[in-house]
Formats: structure tokens, sequence, C-alpha cells
């Protein structure tokens, strides 16, 4: 598909993206060997490498190109913000949790490897994720490395998706919950890891302060749009309210944007996020915001 911006600039989105994820999928799999312990790195690989769109980390890649840097600069924090990402994705699929049995149209960790490997997988992969930003980054300051990792630590603890599927808990089963508390939700929960998935990319291409704070906001508004879009595509798939997996017999009692607002106003509200996010990037070079424009269009357009 080719993209096309108000100013008449175009890019070939599709294979953008498809060279993008390829080249995240070759260092994925160079930095995870398979190594001793066999057991643990097998199963650390086998949700790593199992596929997904590969999203944030190729927001990290676009947002160091945005403001300057290689892809080569932001490629071992890329790969470590998919660490975390595929970390909370064997967490959330646990029996404790979702209890799901499927995930990326394969058997989920825990149903391949056991509960208790799936577990120490998780940690494995947040653990590697830190490791491998600290020993593989190169060109970039000590100062902005340690801003990365901050950023990154943030997002992935009790301020960040841990906190968010904590109060997500909480509220599970409770019937009035508000705009304000969903949205609560979902910014710790999914907007957090790809608004510093942004964040991280740009900090690692030399973004300026004032670069840094327009590109969190417009990551805000994307982290947001993907989870509104995520509520929507459950209804649009006939999927909400049921468990994802066949095996489950608890019905879920969750609260979705469609569900609070109705679907038109919930479509509604991503197409005001998405115009805001592209509208935030107004400022940069268009020709180089591209990827970043076009990233914003598929996640208020994408079917999966
Ligand atoms: C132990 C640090 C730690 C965290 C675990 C379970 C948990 C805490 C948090 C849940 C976080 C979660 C699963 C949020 C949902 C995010 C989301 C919308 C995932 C789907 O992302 P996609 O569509 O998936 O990018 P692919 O498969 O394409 O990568």
């Amino acid at each position: 598909k080719i993209e096309k911006t108000r100013k008449g600039l175009t890019l070939d989105f599709d294979f953008y993206m498809y060279e993008k994820a390829k080249s995240v999928n070759k260092a994925l799999d160079k930095a995870l060997a398979l190594d001793e312990p066999l057991k643990i790195h097998e199963s650390m690989r086998y949700s790593l490498l199992a596929g997904g769109k590969r999203i944030r980390p190729v927001l990290c890649i676009a947002a160091c190109e945005l403001v300057g840097g290689d892809e080569s600069t932001a490629m071992p924090s890329a790969c470590a913000v998919e660490m975390i990402h595929t970390m909370s994705l064997i967490h959330d699929d646990l029996p404790c949790m979702d209890n799901d049995d499927l995930r990326r149209g394969k058997p989920t960790n825990h149903k391949v490897y056991g509960e208790d490997v799936a577990v120490l997988a998780g940690i494995g992969l947040q653990a590697f994720a830190f490791e491998h930003i600290a020993k593989a980054t190169t060109g970039v300051s000590m100062e902005r490395i340690v801003s990365v990792v901050s950023e990154l630590a943030k997002a992935s603890g009790s301020k960040g998706i841990v906190g968010g599927q904590v109060v997500d808990i909480d509220f599970t089963g409770v019937s009035d919950v508000g705009v304000e508390q969903l949205e609560y939700i979902h910014i710790l929960k999914t907007a957090s890891l790809l608004e510093s998935s942004v964040v991280i990319g740009a900090t690692l291409g030399g973004a300026t302060i004032e670069e840094l704070e327009k590109l969190r906001k417009f990551a805000r508004c994307i982290g947001l749009l993907f989870q509104v879009v995520d509520d929507i595509l459950d209804v649009t798939r006939g999927t909400e309210e049921l468990g994802k997996t066949a095996g489950k017999d608890l019905v879920v009692d969750k609260t979705t944007y469609p569900k609070l607002m109705g679907l038109e106003k919930a479509k509604q509200f991503a197409e005001e996020l998405k115009n805001e996010a592209i509208e935030l990037l107004s400022c940069f070079d268009q020709e180089k915001a591209m990827p970043l424009i076009s990233l914003s269009n598929y996640i208020a357009h994408r079917q999966n």
C-alpha cells in the first residue's frame, strides 16, 4: 500500500514494514542464541521468534531515524522492547492471568514448556533485554543509554504494564468502570510500552528535549489508539466477551471502549487520536516523518 501525506509525499508502507520487521527478526535471532541451559533458551526463543507484527521495535527504529539516527543504533533497544513485550505476553497467557492456549496462532509458552519454565522464560527475557541494551548499544553517550534503561524499566514496571495489569485485574467483573478509569488502565498496560519504544528510539537518535516532548505526546496518542482499535477489533471479529481460548469456560467480563461509548463513537475516538498523533508530527520534516505517519495510519486501520 502506498501511503500519501497531505503534502503529497509517498511511502510504500508494506515494503517498509516488511523490511524493518525482517531486520528486527534477524537481530532478535542473533541476539538470543540457543545456549546452555537449553530448555530455558529454547522457551525464550520459542515466544520471541514466534512472529508478531513487531510494531514496537519498528516504532523505535522509525523514531531514531526521524531525528537523524541510524537503524543500527536503535536495534539493540528495539530488540529489548520486543523482549519486554514478549515477556508480558507469556505472563499474560499464564493460567493465573488470562489462561490462554494460543498466542500468535501457536500454543502458548506454558502449554509447550510448562508453567514453571514459562514464568522463568518471561523473567529471563526481561533481564536479557536490559543486558542487551547495555552490551550491544554503540555510538551513544552513557547519559542517553542510562535514560533509555530508565525509560524501559519504568514502562515495564508498576507504573507501566505491571501497574496496568494489576488495575485491570482489579476492575474485572466491575460493571461501572468509566472512560477515565479505562483510559488509565490502557495508558499503563498498553500505551506505556509503545510510548517508551518511540521515546527510546528518539533518545538514541539524538533528539532534543523539545523533540522528545513532542514525540512522547505523539506516542501516547498512538498507544491509546492501539488499544481503542484492539477493542473495536474484538467487536468486529465477534470475540468480545468470549474467552479467546477454546478450553476456557469463563466468560470474560471486560469493559471496552465500544461497550462504554458505542461502536460508532469508539471509531470516531480512534480517528481523533490518529489525527492528533499525526498533527503532533507536523513540526518535523514531513518526508522523514512519513514512517511514523504511516505507522499511525496502520495502527488506526489494522485488521489484526
Ligand atoms: C512481569 C513485567 C511483567 C509484566 C506482566 C501480564 C502483564 C504483566 C501485563 C499484560 C500486558 C499486556 C499483555 C498488554 C496487552 C498489550 C497488547 C495489546 C498486546 C498485543 O500486541 P500486538 O497486537 O501483538 O502488537 P503482536 O503479537 O503483533 O506482537
